[in-house]
């Protein structure tokens, strides 16, 4: 006799975000964080500018989360204390997300989001390691996400649930992080399953319909985090030249060393606007 095991998470998905929720303050004793960052392949050496956590655990001691399955993603939660001109504020950061292409469905991919809306969380900073279609970007060279175009035929939301996206990756908070930054392109980005890169000829397809960037993550976790209410910046690292805009073939060990060469950068963005935020 076998024994099915239901993961919760399945069952009632905003009940376990608030769960979640639940054990995070329970873990950190801080009742409510403000602002969420999800740190993506080679982020993770962005969050030394956020200064020493004051707390960190591992993502799948929380419920709903699964151990991470990705090299450059450690799946661990940090809560930081940030100061800023008026007070300090709480980062609820996780490093490491679950992809679609993982194969456990969207309701883990976007589990992150949903527990730190919950968390309290009124806004979302995502950031995501990425291929570049625009040929003006560089190799290490951040974006911002202006808008998104999603090639998985799938989201996070089930239901009559027609949530605007005009304004998804909102221009409030693209235009505060730009007056830090000036030299801060824009781009769209196109969500793609993976886990296999496009073609040359899909890559084509995309810059012919606007496209700018392409990675296998961030759009269903704008999306739910949009559709609670939450606030949304999207940061892409362009870390490789888009299939078939270079001739070169495309690796992993590349996204991660680029990473790690903006870490400092990025960093320093991050700490600078994350005060002005909130
Ligand atoms: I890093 O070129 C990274 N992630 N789909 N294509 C897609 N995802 C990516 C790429 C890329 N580079």
């Amino acid at each position: 006799m076998s024994t099915l095991v239901i993961d919760p998470l399945y069952v009632d998905p905003l009940g376990t975000a608030e769960l979640a929720a639940a054990q995070i303050a329970t873990r950190t004793a801080i009742a409510r964080h403000d602002v969420a960052l999800v740190m993506g392949s080679g982020w993770v050496g962005a969050t030394e500018a956020l200064g020493t956590p004051t707390h960190e655990f591992n993502a799948e001691e929380i419920i709903g989360f699964l151990p991470p399955s990705v090299a450059g993603h450690s799946g661990k939660i940090r809560s930081y204390e940030i100061d800023g001109p008026s007070g300090s504020l709480r980062a609820l950061v996780f490093l490491g997300r679950t992809h679609l292409y993982e194969g456990k469905g969207i309701e883990p991919v976007v589990h992150n989001v949903r527990t730190a809306v919950k968390a309290g969380c009124k806004v979302v900073i995502l950031t995501n390691a990425c291929g570049g279609i625009n040929t003006t970007y560089r190799v290490g060279q951040p974006v911002l996400i202006r808008d998104h175009i999603s090639l998985t035929a799938t989201s996070p939301l089930i239901g009559a649930n027609f949530v605007d996206l005009t304004d998804l990756y909102s221009k409030r908070i693209r235009t505060i992080v730009k007056s830090e930054d000036a030299s801060l392109q824009e781009g769209v980005y196109v969500h793609w399953r993976g886990p296999t890169y496009e073609t040359p000829a899909e890559i084509l397809m995309m810059r012919t319909m606007g496209a700018d960037l392409v990675g296998m993550s961030t759009v269903p976790e704008a999306i739910a985090a949009h559709a609670l209410g939450a606030e949304v910046l999207g940061i892409s690292l362009v870390t490789n030249a888009a299939a078939g805009v270079t001739g070169e073939k495309l690796n992993h060990e590349e996204v991660i060393a680029a990473g790690k060469a903006a870490a400092e950068r990025m960093g320093a963005l991050l700490k600078g606007v994350i005060p002005k935020l909130i």
